[in-house]
């Protein structure tokens, strides 16, 4: 299994640098490669470890083992090893276009499948980078998503795999979204589930979506108070409130109508609120019509 262990445990002492450090033997492990190898891809690829702990001892940053699990995927889909690591190298932008959704789709639910939490991390990283947000969530990740749907309702037991999977998914937006600078003080998109909704993947793939074109957001999470929501509404004036719900059970109209009386324009967003009429809030149901939404309103 591939995971991120902790520094003091890998080395047995403290003080090592923040945010990993890997032994190559470790990093040598997870990879599933000898440490030969792995000391051979340092010298021919220039590919070695960046960290130094405690004097002579050279360590592999949390970077370092990425990039060699990209690059030892790029392996196992044929490419050769001094290409792979140029590829995985170079930066992901070069890399991943000739990969086909589904093959990053099938990737991405075996490692997910496998409880490999760190490859996971790694091929939503991949993907993001190299095809963005909306291809990420529309052309990987939904087929994904919908499938453990579908197994769901087979009574198929999936909840390990799905956990993996979907807390991995928010954690590489939310890396994704940090990359991007925004303004904090403009007024933009406040973003938030209905009280009940734990379903947040969407709005969080529309806040990603969001940054990437620069339009200001604030995400707020799942199930949100809608004393919070209100609080907040009142307080940070967005332009927008996008309130998602993902079934009819979630809904809350009288929060919407809340909002709406406190003089916020309130969109809709989600199957949750199909077929009902929400006090002329519009509704939207799919990401590029939220995004063209926001973006109308931002004047963008
Ligand atoms: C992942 C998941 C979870 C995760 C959510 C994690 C997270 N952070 O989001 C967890 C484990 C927490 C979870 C919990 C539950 N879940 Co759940 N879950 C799912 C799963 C597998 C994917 C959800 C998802 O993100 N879907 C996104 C896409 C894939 O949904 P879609 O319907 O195809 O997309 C439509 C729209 O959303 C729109 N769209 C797509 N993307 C975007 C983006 C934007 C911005 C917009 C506006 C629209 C939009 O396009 C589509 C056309 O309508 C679905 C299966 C499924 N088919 O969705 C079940 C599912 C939604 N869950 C379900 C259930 C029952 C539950 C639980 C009640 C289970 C339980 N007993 O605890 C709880 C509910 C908790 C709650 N209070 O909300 C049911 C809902 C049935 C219903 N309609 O009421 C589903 C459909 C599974 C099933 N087949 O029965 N779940």
């Amino acid at each position: 299994m591939w995971y991120w262990m902790d520094v003091d445990e890998m080395s047995g002492r403290g003080g090592a640098p923040a945010g990993g450090s890997w032994t190559p033997g470790k990093v040598a492990e997870v990879l599933g490669v000898s440490p030969v190898t792995l000391r051979t891809w340092a010298a021919r690829y220039d590919i070695g470890p960046t960290l130094r702990a405690g004097g002579r001892h050279r360590r592999y940053s949390d970077a370092d083992v990425r990039r060699l699990q990209h690059m030892r995927r790029l392996i196992d889909r044929g490419m050769r090893a001094r290409e792979a690591a140029a590829a995985a190298f170079a930066g992901p932008d070069e890399t991943a276009p000739g990969v086909p959704a589904d093959r990053l789709a099938d990737e991405l639910e075996q490692a997910a499948e496998d409880l490999e939490f760190a490859s996971v991390a790694a091929l939503l990283d991949e993907t993001l980078d190299s095809i963005g947000a909306a291809a990420t969530w529309v052309d990987v990740l939904l087929p994904i998503l919908r499938g453990l749907g579908g197994r769901w309702v087979r009574g198929d037991v999936c909840f390990e795999s799905e956990w993996v999977l979907t807390s991995e998914i928010s954690l590489a937006l939310h890396r994704y979204v940090a990359r991007f600078a925004s303004a904090p003080s403009e007024r933009g998109v406040l973003i938030a589930c209905c009280p009940d909704e734990r379903h947040s993947l969407p709005v969080e793939v529309l806040r990603a979506s969001l940054a990437e074109v620069g339009i200001p957001a604030v995400y707020l999470g799942q199930m949100v108070p809608a004393e919070t929501l209100a609080g907040l509404a009142s307080k940070l004036d967005p332009v927008l409130v996008v309130l998602w719900s993902m079934s009819a059970t979630t809904v809350d109209d009288l929060l919407c109508r809340r909002l709406q009386r406190g003089g916020v324009e309130v969109v809709v967003a989600g199957p949750g609120w199909e077929g009902l009429n929400v006090h002329g809030a519009p509704w939207v149901n799919d990401l590029a019509a939220a995004l063209d939404l926001a973006a109308a309103r931002l004047k963008i």
